[in-house]
């Protein structure tokens, strides 16, 4: 019997579109499910007459694959990854790879690279990103780890995967151990940016300006067709003109209490943990979790007074700023995201692509837009470059949009309006093109009350000084760090 190009452990809905993806570019697939009765479903049910090599064990899966044998685990995040693993390796050989598709968390990765590898098998972490639709139909795949591996499944992965207009995947390898998962939470984290920052335009839309939902549809997808060109605002035009059964907008019936699986908190862990700004991710998790406060926030509504909303200017204009501050507070969130990848890099001695990153991205996945084609530009223009902000191309967009975008933030604040993203995107920028920032007056608190000494403007970096502020704190000076 022929033998499979690659096995799948994981018959949920992820795993059996990815599969019928591969099945569909001509691959034999062999499958498992722990729940063995799934095998047998899908193999007579989605996979009716096509590639399908139904096993019920993993000895049977192993036994069934070419070599060298590929297994991929498309299961829950955690033990379950764990379990599977150590009930592999004594079925492989040397040379075999296991490929964890799912959600995990790159250190988990990491230490799964070590352990496999100590094993002489090698290991692949790969981001999946697009969804079920996008698993079926062309997703974003970040695949890292053993990059030995990667001749071995490079045309499998790349001939499932999003193809952008001129025909290239979404996919390419991404670095050693954990970078692939690492990479897919940074797009996680960047898709919760986006979309915090489209709610808000969308509530300054309705409550400042009062637009209907039909004016605030066209709108995004006119703004679709320029700069912010991108699936979420693609959606967010559909979702504003989806009526109910009763002709209403169904967006309005909805509650406002975000719920979240974790991957954008994991994100802005990480840039707290690197000492990296990442405050627009940052804003929108916490953002998240202020609404998940509804009932505390229903109760605060009663006692304070909100500013009656007050618009006196030029709506057009307005509508126009609004899309002046989600271009450049996008712009400010992938920069930051940018900025993240590249400590974490240095951190874990990763040699990421960052415009292949920005491909891979392009298409397939959540935050697909042709913004990403701009990233892609920029980092081709210059490999080294050490910040977004600091490209041409971005710094003329953030200098087009920086006016409307304050004028947002500011009706915003004088009416009452919480635009946690939109404004802290536009501090990081103020604090970002400032050279001289107030840091100084923290470093003389701290030297003052904890004698943590300072650098002077006028000195030399890396040598520090203490002053005895008070005449009574002695010149001792304490130890110091920096993020
Ligand atoms: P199941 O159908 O037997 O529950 C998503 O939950 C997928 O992960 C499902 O295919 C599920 O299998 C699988 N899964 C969850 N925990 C698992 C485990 N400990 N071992 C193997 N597969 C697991």
């Amino acid at each position: 019997m022929k033998k499979a190009d690659i096995g799948l452990i994981g018959l949920a809905v992820m795993g059996e579109n990815l599969v019928l993806n591969m099945e569909s570019k001509g691959y034999t697939v062999a499958v498992y499910n722990r729940t063995v009765s799934k095998v047998d479903s899908f193999v007579k049910g989605r996979g009716e007459g096509k590639n399908f090599i139904g096993t019920h064990s993993l000895e049977e899966l192993v036994s069934s694959l070419e070599r060298p044998r590929k297994v991929m685990m498309l299961v829950k995040a955690g033990q379950a990854v764990d379990a599977l693993i150590d009930q592999l390796i004594p079925l492989l050989e040397p040379g075999d790879i296991i490929i964890d598709g799912g959600n995990s968390h790159y250190p988990d990765t990491i230490r799964r690279t070590k352990y496999v590898t100590s094993h002489g098998l090698l290991y692949v972490g790969s981001g999946v990103s697009g969804g079920e639709e996008g698993a079926l139909l062309g997703p974003s795949l970040m695949p890292g780890g053993s990059k030995e591996a990667w001749p071995y499944i490079k045309d499998i992965f790349q001939s499932i995967a999003a193809k952008v207009d001129d025909g290239t995947p979404c996919c390419d390898w991404v670095g050693d151990d954990g970078a692939g998962h690492f990479v897919k939470m940074v797009h996680n984290g960047i898709e919760y940016g986006d979309m915090q920052i489209i709610s808000e335009a969308y509530d300054m839309m309705k409550r400042v300006l009062h637009l209907s939902h039909d004016e605030m549809s066209e709108t995004f997808a006119h703004w679709n067709k320029g700069d912010l060109d991108s699936y979420l605002i693609e959606i967010t035009a559909e979702i504003l003109a989806f009526r109910d059964e009763n002709n209403d907008p169904l967006v309005e019936k909805i509650l406002d209490a975000a719920g979240q699986k974790g991957t954008g908190k994991w994100t802005a862990v990480s840039a707290l943990d690197a000492g990296i700004p990442l405050t627009l991710i940052g804003e929108s998790v916490f953002a998240r979790c202020l609404s998940a406060q509804k009932d505390l926030r229903v109760s605060a509504s009663k006692i304070y007074d909100a500013p009656k909303v007050d618009f006196k200017g030029d709506k057009q204009q307005f509508v126009d700023d609004l899309e002046a501050a989600l271009l450049g507070s996008k712009i400010i969130s992938y920069a930051q995201g940018y900025d993240l990848m590249r400590e974490s890099a240095k951190e874990n001695n990763w040699d990421l692509n960052y415009g292949d990153i920005a491909l891979m991205w392009r298409g397939g996945c959540i935050i697909r837009s042709t913004f990403l084609g701009k990233i892609k530009e920029a980092y081709d223009k210059n490999p080294t470059l050490e910040h977004l902000m600091l490209d041409d191309f971005f710094r003329d967009k953030l200098e087009a949009a920086a006016k409307g975008w304050r004028n947002v933030v500011a009706t915003a604040v004088a009416n009452g309006i919480a635009v946690p993203a939109l404004s802290s995107a536009l501090s990081y920028f103020d604090g970002f093109r400032t050279a001289d920032s107030p840091a100084n007056m923290l470093q003389a608190q701290r030297d003052y009350f904890g004698a943590h000494t300072y650098e002077r403007k006028d000195g030399k970096r890396g040598e520090f000084h203490h002053t005895n502020w008070t005449g009574r704190g002695g010149d001792t000076a304490s130890t110091t760090y920096n993020v």
